[in-house]
Order: C-alpha cells, then sequence, then structure tokens
C-alpha cells in the first residue's frame, strides 16, 4: 500500500482504536489517482471494513493536495482498453466508499480536483481546511466527470450549480463551497484533522448497525420513490428492533448513563 497509509486511532470519546485515518500518499503527484493508488485505496477500505473495531473512516491527503485527480500522465500511456479498465475501477472504488457499511469522512486539504472531488462526493461528509481549491476541471482538459461527479454532483448541490461548476469547469474556494453545500465546514488547515477526528469519534459513539442502516436508506433516497423510501426504513426499523444495541441504547437513556454498542 505504498500511496496510500493506514492507520488505527483512538479518540477522545473512546480508548479503543475505532477510527481508521486513509491518506493518499503520493505527494510529489499531488496525490494524482493511478491504477496502484485505486488499488491501494481498496486494499485500506479492505483493512478498515474487516475490522470489527473501526467505526469510522476518515480519507485525507498527505503534502498540499487531498487529490488532484486523475493521474494525467499515466491515462497518456494507457491504451484504450486500459483507460476502459481505469474509468471501470474509479467507479467501483467510489461506488464502494459511497455504500460502504461505516461512516466515511473527506477531510480535504489544498487542492481537490476532478477525480479528487469525486472520491470526495463519495464521502458521507466534505469539510474542508480554509484555502483548498475544489472542482471539476475535466472539460477543459476535453473529458467529463466520469467517477460518477456528473451523477452525484447535481444531487448533492443541486442541478443549477452542478451545472455551473462542470460546464464552466471553474474551481471554488473553500467558502463559496461552503456556501452551496459542496462542504459542510471550512477550518483553518491545522485545525482540518483533530476537526475530523471529532466527527468520526461522535459518529463511532452511535451504534454501528443503525450507522449502517442510515447511510442505507440515505443513499436510497436518489432512486426511490417516498412510498419505496418508507418501505425501506420499516424494514431497516424491524431490522434494528432486532438489536442488543437499540435495547442497550434505549436502557443507557433511562440510566443516564453513556450507551456501550457492539455492533449486535
Ligand atoms: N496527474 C499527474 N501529475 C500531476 C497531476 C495530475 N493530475 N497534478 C499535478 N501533478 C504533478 C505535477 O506534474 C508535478 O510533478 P513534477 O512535474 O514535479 O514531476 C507535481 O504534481 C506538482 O504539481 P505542480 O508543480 O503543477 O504544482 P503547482 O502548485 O504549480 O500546481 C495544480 C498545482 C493543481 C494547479 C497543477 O498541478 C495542476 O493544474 N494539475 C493538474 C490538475 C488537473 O487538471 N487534474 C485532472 C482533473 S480531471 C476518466 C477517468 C478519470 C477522469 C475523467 C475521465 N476516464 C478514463 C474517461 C478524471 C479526470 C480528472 O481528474
Amino acid at each position: 500500500m505504498a500511496s496510500v497509509t493506514y492507520a488505527k486511532e483512538g479518540t477522545f470519546l473512546s480508548t479503543t482504536q475505532n477510527i481508521a485515518k486513509i491518506t493518499l500518499n503520493r505527494p510529489d503527484a499531488l496525490n494524482a489517482f493511478n491504477p496502484e493508488l485505486i488499488s491501494d485505496l481498496n486494499a485500506a477500505l479492505d483493512q478498515a471494513e474487516q475490522d470489527n473495531e473501526i467505526r469510522a473512516v476518515i480519507i485525507s491527503g498527505e503534502g498540499k493536495a487531498f487529490s488532484a485527480g486523475a493521474d494525467l500522465k499515466a491515462m497518456t500511456e494507457l491504451s484504450r482498453e486500459e483507460v476502459q479498465n481505469f474509468t471501470k475501477a474509479g467507479q467501483e472504488l467510489f461506488r464502494r466508499i459511497e455504500s460502504f457499511p461505516k461512516a466515511v469522512i473527506a477531510a480535504i486539504n489544498g487542492y481537490c480536483l476532478g477525480g479528487g472531488t469525486e472520491l470526495s462526493l463519495a464521502c458521507d461528509i466534505r469539510i474542508a481546511a480554509s484555502e483548498i481549491k475544489i472542482g471539476l476541471p475535466e472539460v477543459s482538459l476535453g473529458l467529463i466527470p466520469a467517477w460518477g461527479g456528473s451523477q452525484r454532483l447535481p444531487y448533492l448541490i443541486g442541478m443549477s450549480k452542478a451545472r455551473e461548476m462542470i460546464l464552466t469547469g471553474t474551481l471554488l474556494t473553500s467558502e463559496e463551497a461552503l456556501e452551496i453545500g459542496l462542504v459542510s465546514k471550512v477550518v483553518p488547515l491545522d485545525e482540518l484533522a483533530s476537526t475530523a477526528s471529532f466527527l468520526a469519534a461522535k459518529i463511532a459513539d452511535n451504534a454501528p448497525i443503525a450507522v449502517a442502516e442510515a447511510k442505507r436508506s440515505l443513499n436510497a433516497t436518489r432512486h426511490m420513490t417516498i412510498e419505496e423510501g418508507n418501505a425501506l426504513e420499516l424494514e431497516i426499523a424491524d431490522k434494528l428492533a432486532q438489536t442488543e444495541d437499540l435495547r442497550e441504547g434505549i436502557t443507557a437513556m433511562r440510566e443516564k448513563r453513556k450507551a456501550v454498542f457492539k455492533g449486535k
């Protein structure tokens, strides 16, 4: 996993190391995505998924970028078939992050361009350092945001702003990104990691099956009618009603103590 680093961390809320910190680690190429980075990020996600202690994941970038997008050098060296495979691999990776059974937070530092932005769009929460540049400049290169960006962005910020961003390829400042809801929080760079850890800790303190099912229900809104969505909520509520964690949550509330969830 040379192009990605993986660390397990504890937080102020837990003695257990229940947060996975995944860092894109190709700073010399501004963490641009090549096939190796995609494969390494998948391997890091495997580790986070299989580790029952991990309750939330933070993704960030080493150096002055979150990610400058697809590796343009690598792309020029690939055959047509390899480009297709690379595109599919990125799409699958970002779908995996979107439906990952644990919450994923993008802590965006510096440049967040093209595929970097598309990665962040697949995460549950995006927070940004105050000096970022974020956008989808693909059309300025003769491409489109083909790793799910043209599909997820309108859903997150509305079609009007999404069209403006994608068709002009304009990069936004952190304040502009906050204003349109592309990111939910902006903090000074030296507070980015601690803010991400704080959010991750809050999530990690909640009932893990409920968090995973809340993600599933939120993700379903894109393709379901309200009736179908309500049916899914009913199914999930029934499933959660059978969990030990729900009993623990209610008991702890009555006993005025902190709940200890086991993910069962
Ligand atoms: N790919 C590869 N290397 C990159 C890179 C990138 N995207 N971005 C930067 N680098 C490298 C630079 O080449 C440089 O390496 P050396 O020349 O030192 O070896 C190093 O990172 C530092 O970059 P700079 O020297 O340029 O740093 P500056 O601070 O001066 O400028 C910059 C930062 C972010 C403004 C600039 O690096 C830049 O404009 N980079 C390109 C950003 C960009 O256009 N990214 C692509 C976005 S589009 C698809 C698959 C994927 C996608 C679409 C379709 N299919 C296959 C159909 C996704 C597309 C995108 O992501």
